[in-house]
């Protein structure tokens, strides 16, 4: 791990992050979705995906193509691209361009962070949560170092905030913070508010992104068919290239990406203690700015 401006990062991660810095070039409809990792990337691109491709891609469509593809395939990683010398996909894509990075505010380009025209939608997630998973993540992995890695090694990293991406506070302070000074830019959105009412948050992004749904295809359903086609079951069971979803995650099967999608399953595998700390930790950085994850 290396750490930049304040933030951990993969070490093969950091020339991606510095390329994705200095030469991104930015389109005034760029839409770009932020998130921690492990915190409901891929369901946010699944239904911002599905929503925005609705005319072309009917979600009720039995060749939809979240149904035979990764949904890490369908929006790319923009700093994952640029660390495999792929920025050209990013070139090629119509626009308005749907892209995903997992870096902090404060390492976004320039151009990225205060640019008028490119919208940002941003997930995060209750941090115990984020980390359990994370844990899961990494078992899944074909590499001997994933396997053997275990949730107390990872829990200490996370305690001082030395995680991919992390510290995770800052992660969210740095987006939540935008969101407040400018939220026609930054949508903030939470995982367990998405998972309480996922139709609503389609919804929300579909206002957010001025992709309105109108009232035929209210009245068609269509935001109940993307929340169909977006659940953890039907996309766990898409056809997708089992063996991984994409170049940058191919050391991850299909499956590592659709585990169980509820809220508070750090129950299961931190002692009380453990969480206690970590609550602490959290509460404590994030306090002041007024967010909480205290249920
Ligand atoms: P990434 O950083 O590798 O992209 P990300 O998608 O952000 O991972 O987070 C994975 C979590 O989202 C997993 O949570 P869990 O480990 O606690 O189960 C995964 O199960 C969950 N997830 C993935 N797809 C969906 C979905 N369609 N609906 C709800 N949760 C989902």
């Amino acid at each position: 791990m290396r750490q930049w401006k304040g933030a951990w990062l993969p070490h093969r991660r950091v020339p991606g992050v510095l390329s994705f810095q200095r030469r991104f070039t930015p389109r005034p409809d760029d839409v770009l979705l932020a998130s921690p990792p492990k915190c409901g990337t891929t369901w946010l691109k699944a239904l911002s995906f599905a929503t925005m491709a609705r005319a072309a891609y009917p979600p009720g469509d039995g060749d939809h193509p979240l149904l035979r593809l990764n949904p890490h395939d369908c929006v790319p990683l923009v700093d994952s691209l640029f660390s495999a010398g792929q920025e050209a996909k990013l070139d090629a894509l119509p626009s308005p361009r749907l892209m995903n990075t997992h870096v902090h505010h404060s390492l976004l380009p320039p151009s990225v962070a205060h640019d008028p025209g490119c919208k940002i939608v941003y997930v995060c997630r209750e941090p115990k949560d984020m980390v359990v998973s994370l844990w899961h993540f990494y078992k899944s992995s074909k590499t001997t170092e994933g396997s053997t890695y275990t949730l107390s090694d990872l829990f200490e990293n996370a305690c001082q905030g030395k995680h991919s991406n992390g510290p995770i506070w800052d992660h969210i302070l740095g987006y939540w913070q935008e969101s407040q000074a400018t939220p026609r830019r930054v949508l903030f959105l939470r995982y367990e508010e998405m998972l309480r009412d996922p139709v609503d948050s389609i919804r929300e992004v579909a206002r957010f992104l001025e992709v309105l749904f109108t009232v035929t295809e209210e009245a068609a359903g269509l935001p109940e068919d993307i929340m169909k086609l977006c659940s953890i079951e039907t996309l766990r069971g898409a056809r997708a290239d089992k063996m991984g979803a994409n170049k940058v995650f191919v050391k991850f099967p299909h499956t590592s990406f659709f585990r169980k999608g509820v809220a508070g399953d750090w129950v299961n595998h931190m002692t009380p203690e453990m969480a206690q700390r970590f609550d602490a930790i959290v509460e404590e950085k994030l306090h002041g700015p007024g967010l909480s994850f205290k249920s």
